[in-house]
């Protein structure tokens, strides 16, 4: 996908510059890190892809607590979660009440259990927001295929935007495979976001849809340079070359999006997500993590624990800068005093105002001659720039080109590694 930089756009261009994100698109990119629960008829026929010919009554997660699935995720600083509310077998996690297919159908609690219910209600308790996957691609539904199953997939739509509080994220997977009678779907997506904009204004949109981008591989990791001003497609364009449209990266944090026991020693490791983290996140990218529930109900011991971990680095790494500034301009500079042991800088644009950095440079004053640590274009939300142990008396960010005055929101440096001069030096 062409980026603005990529066109060659520049200062002064007014479209670019006028792009920016809504309200909704703002706060959710403050998100930074939000988790999604593969949760379903595959958790317990130990699939990836369900056939939607799966006896309903499979589905019995004997331990069920949507309370710990929180409190396990928020470990990791999640906030928010998006519920595989139906995959692409078409069993529905809620009781619906336009398809046998669901829960009601279940042994688990005998048929009166709703888990879209459960779920959103920890979210709230728990102080996180709440998003819901619904896979347009449905196996079981004998619509599918023909104008009806639009009416189908809507009063679905319908009863999870009308029954659960407020939505803020509606995530629509591009799979799109055959149905039962081995026809496809021309799914109407007009018809779609209509309805979601009318019952709920302020959700987003992801994927195939027209808020939030998938950033085009599922292993949460995004482009050196991944703008959140994009050039407007086809139909959308409508008089706009650009619209604002950030990226999202997608992962789970074991091999599969469903829970397997044969995966129990495939958790990511610590150095893995932190990997991605630097590469989702520190790259202007909102990162999706998947923890996926296991047959009980429950995340997983070995999942959970890596989740605390990784909460927990990250509060160590970037919990507290050693010192920070904010500043408008072409020049940010941040003087530390003393020398300090320095191995992070962060810079974060005001996006509120859109994306203005079109080319940057990071520079630490070593001595008294400034070294490069990072050059680049776009800084957008975030931009996290390691490099070794480095003995510091100030940092600026110069600003290159700009489609306006930048506005830094922050400009922050950290001792992250805690490493001291010296043994960063040793061989
Ligand atoms: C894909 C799906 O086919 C996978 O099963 C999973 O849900 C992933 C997030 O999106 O398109």
């Amino acid at each position: 996908m062409l980026t603005v930089a990529d066109i060659g756009l520049a200062k002064g261009d007014d479209q670019a510059m006028l792009v920016k994100p809504t309200r909704a698109q703002a706060a959710w990119q403050d998100m930074e890190l939000i988790a999604f629960a593969h949760f379903g008829m595959n958790t317990f026929t130990d699939r990836e892809w369900g056939e939607g010919s799966e006896d309903p009554r499979l589905f019995n997660p004997t331990q069920f607590d949507a309370s710990r699935w929180i409190h396990a995720l928020k470990a990791a600083g999640a906030k928010m979660l998006v519920l595989t509310a139906k995959h692409h077998d078409g069993f529905c996690l809620w009781p619906s009440k336009w398809t046998e297919h669901s829960v009601k159908n279940s042994a688990w609690r005998h048929g009166t259990g709703d888990v879209v219910r459960e779920v959103a209600e920890a979210c709230r308790k728990g102080g996180i927001k709440f998003g819901i996957y619904l896979s347009p691609w449905d196996r079981h539904e004998r619509t599918y295929g023909s104008q009806s199953y639009n009416e189908f997939f809507l009063n679905q739509l319908r009863e999870l935007l009308t029954s659960y509080g407020p939505i803020t994220e509606v995530w629509f997977d591009g799979a799109n495979g055959e149905g039962l009678n081995g026809r496809k779907q021309e799914y109407d997506w007009p018809a779609y976001y209509g309805l979601i904009h009318r019952l709920q204004p302020e959700a987003l949109i992801a994927i195939c849809g027209p808020d939030i981008r998938w950033v085009g591989n599922e292993s949460g990791v995004a482009r050196e340079n991944e703008s959140s001003v994009q050039p407007t497609e086809g139909a959308a364009r409508q008089g706009a070359a650009f619209r604002w449209y950030p990226a999202e990266c997608d992962v789970s944090i074991r091999p599969g999006w469903f829970y397997h026991p044969s995966e129990d020693a495939q958790v990511k490791t610590l150095d893995e997500l932190l990997d991605i983290y630097y590469k989702s996140i520190g790259r202007n990218s909102v990162l999706l993590l998947n923890v996926p529930p296991d047959r009980r109900g429950l995340i997983h011991e070995n999942d959970a624990r890596r989740l605390a971990e990784f909460g927990a680095e990250i509060k160590r790494r970037f919990g507290r800068s050693l010192k920070q500034t904010q500043g408008s301009g072409h020049v940010v500079e941040l003087p530390l005093g003393a020398p300090r042991v320095i191995d992070h800088v962060v810079a974060m644009e005001d996006l509120r105002q859109g994306e203005r950095v079109r080319e940057y440079v990071i520079e630490g004053l070593v001595g008294r001659r400034w070294k490069e640590l990072s050059k680049g274009n776009v800084i957008g939300h975030k931009r996290i720039v390691r490099f070794e142990p480095t003995e510091l008396c100030a940092v600026r960010l110069r600003c290159l080109d700009a489609t306006a005055e930048p506005i830094i929101r922050r400009l922050a440096v950290y001792n992250s590694l805690g490493t001291p001069y010296a043994a960063a030096k040793a061989p």
